[in-house]
């Protein structure tokens, strides 16, 4: 397993913080997702064997966020 952190630019409420949330889990690898609101940081636990840093940027991307 992998830890990645990313920071995570447009999220503005709990709503956003959900999207977030959903659409990295939905990545295929992604095992855990860890939002947190006041510091914008994404925490995503994954397999590296599965999935890419930069599929799970993209996952946020698609979803209408920037990353850092
Ligand atoms: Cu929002």
């Amino acid at each position: 397993m992998s830890l990645a952190t990313f920071n995570v630019k447009g999220m503005n409420c709990s709503n956003c913080v959900d999207i977030v949330r959903s659409s990295v889990g939905a990545v295929k690898g992604v095992k855990n997702v860890k939002v947190d609101f006041d510091s914008k940081q994404v925490k995503v636990d994954f397999n590296p064997a599965m999935v890419q840093e930069q599929q799970i940027r993209d996952a946020i991307t698609s979803a209408g966020y920037s990353v850092q």
